[in-house]
């Protein structure tokens, strides 16, 4: 009897002003958390005192710090711009001394001005539980006629200006206001700092108006050569998540929406060290993406996973489905995953990456994406997945 490495259940933990704690993901079963200092300014170096700290509270009860998710990257680095030597330089210390506290796996992004981006976060399912959506004449009027971002209107057809206009005379005064807060104040774990006002977020959009796609990936290709190398020498995995949704917004630059850029930087650096955060969801909104074959092209270099399925329809929107039903092929990918987990020493963490508001969480207030019930159905129903395939593949 042979037995089957298993992958490392995490869930992710935003610190003690979670309103889900520690005590509610023991419960859940996840062994492992996913972390990161929210409290520390972007740029700024995390120290062994600050890590220690965060680390005690978690083994405390028992668990692990298991993956850094995230430790953003200075806009600065981004576009080479003022302090970026300065801040790649603190990115290299709080590597080294995340390295020696012992904290295996780093995750970062390499998303311009806005982290992960929704027009609705309440988004109801047919069974009443609550979703994340991106409708695409919500993002359009958001540009056009809320911000009015100069030549917005090249990015869209006529057609899609005017369905967009449709919407925006729709809008009440409150819904305008939310979908302007859901995108400009960020979604949690989101790291745009110091946009308080449409002024002040186009202007760091208007930041980014000579750097296209092939400059911003030299620029991370740069970070990726500088970075690495003391990843290696302190043992850290770096994991870069996709871009989400994996493409252009507000005219910026994309860097990893695909199989292809996925491509370059891996090979950027050949090393462990300089590996990804596999996103099902975030990849998986691109029909271009082929999530199985990318899985058997870049497995190997896979530190860290998310899991979590989308359902997209004809016009460009998308929402966030139950975590085996929607766009992905979760039994697919999870087998695929099985088997690149066999080739490896270590267990790959994984985590069910966001999950429906439901149930008791309706009347809670939760972190967008990151409710207890819904992430718990999400866990719960990946880890029986799991289960079925690797005993099925024993037996
Ligand atoms: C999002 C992001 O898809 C996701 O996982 O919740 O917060 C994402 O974790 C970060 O952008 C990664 O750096
Ligand atoms: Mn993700």
């Amino acid at each position: 009897m042979f037995f089957m490495k298993k992958l490392h259940q995490t869930w992710r933990w935003y610190g003690p002003d979670d309103p889900v704690g520690l005590a509610d993901i023991k419960q859940a079963g996840a062994m492992g958390i996913v972390n990161a200092l929210h409290q520390i300014p972007n740029g700024a170096i995390w120290t062994v005192d600050e890590i220690q700290k965060r680390k005690r509270i978690i083994e405390a009860t028992g668990l692990k710090w298991s993956v850094v998710e995230s430790i953003p990257v200075h806009e600065d680095i981004k576009r080479q711009t003022g302090n970026y030597k300065k801040y790649i330089e603190n990115y290299k210390e709080s590597i080294r001394n995340l390295g020696k506290c012992e904290i295996p796996i780093v995750t970062y992004n390499f998303m311009p001005v806005v982290d992960w981006t929704r027009t609705d976060l309440n988004y109801e399912m047919a069974d009443g539980s609550r979703a994340l959506r991106f409708e695409k004449s919500v993002f359009a009027a958001f540009e056009l006629y809320i911000l009015k971002r100069p030549k917005a209107e090249r990015d869209y057809s006529e057609a899609e200006q005017n369905e967009a206009l449709i919407r925006f005379q729709k809008m009440s005064k409150d819904e305008i206001q939310n979908v302007t807060q859901n995108i400009i104040a960020g979604l949690p774990g989101g790291t745009t700092e110091g946009i308080d006002c449409l002024e002040n977020f186009q202007s760091v959009l208007d930041s980014y108006k000579n750097i296209d796609a092939k400059k911003l990936q030299s620029h991370l290709i740069h970070f990726i050569k500088e970075i690495v190398p003391v990843a290696e020498e302190v043992g850290v995995k770096m994991a870069i998540h996709p871009d989400d949704p994996p493409f252009s917004l507000f005219g910026l630059p994309r860097v990893l929406s695909t199989e292809k850029d996925a491509e370059v930087i891996v090979n950027a650096i050949d090393s462990p060290n300089n590996g990804l955060c596999f996103c099902t969801g975030s990849f998986g909104v691109r029909l271009d993406n082929d999530l199985l074959q990318m899985l058997r092209n870049l497995g190997h270099r896979i530190n860290f996973i998310h899991l979590r399925s989308t359902k997209r329809d004809a016009f460009g929107n998308f929402h966030e489905a139950d975590h085996l039903e929607g766009d992905v092929d979760m039994y697919a990918v999870m087998k695929a995953l099985v088997e690149i987990q066999q080739t490896r020493d270590l267990p790959i963490p994984m985590r069910p990456d966001h999950g429906h508001k439901m149930l008791d969480d309706l009347n809670k207030k939760t972190n967008p994406g990151y409710s207890a019930i819904g992430r718990l159905r999400g866990l719960a129903e990946l880890r029986g997945l799991e289960l079925g395939i690797t005993r099925s593949m024993q037996e």
